[in-house]
């Protein structure tokens, strides 16, 4: 039993913006299957008001990019597969308990 929820952890706050043909999306989606982590998928291929809202708040229409909304109200934005992967590796990975 590792999965984030029996570690008492939370994906809240969280969700990726990515594209079901891009590779590095899929990179960072089998990461989150591995580490039997659920984050808010946001495809913005499907939907252009995601498109849109990751353009005018995080600055480019990069995928994947993970939106970190902090308790204070002020958003992160983190693109980078490997940057990704490596942030939820730390937070949800088994050698971080
Ligand atoms: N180095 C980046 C590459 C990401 C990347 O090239 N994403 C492509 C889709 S596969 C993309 O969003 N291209 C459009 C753009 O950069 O605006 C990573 O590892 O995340």
């Amino acid at each position: 039993m590792t999965d984030s929820i029996t570690q008492g952890l939370s994906t809240a706050g969280l969700s990726l913006y990515h594209s079901t043909t891009c590779w590095f999306c899929a990179k960072v989606r089998q990461k989150m299957a591995d580490l039997g982590i659920d984050i808010e998928l946001r495809d913005i291929g499907m939907n252009n008001g995601f498109r849109d809202e990751l353009v005018r708040e995080a600055g480019k229409g990069q995928v994947p990019c993970l939106r970190i909304d902090q308790k204070d109200g002020v958003a992160k934005w983190m693109y980078e597969s490997s940057d990704i992967c490596n942030y939820l590796e730390q937070h949800f990975g088994n050698a971080s308990h």
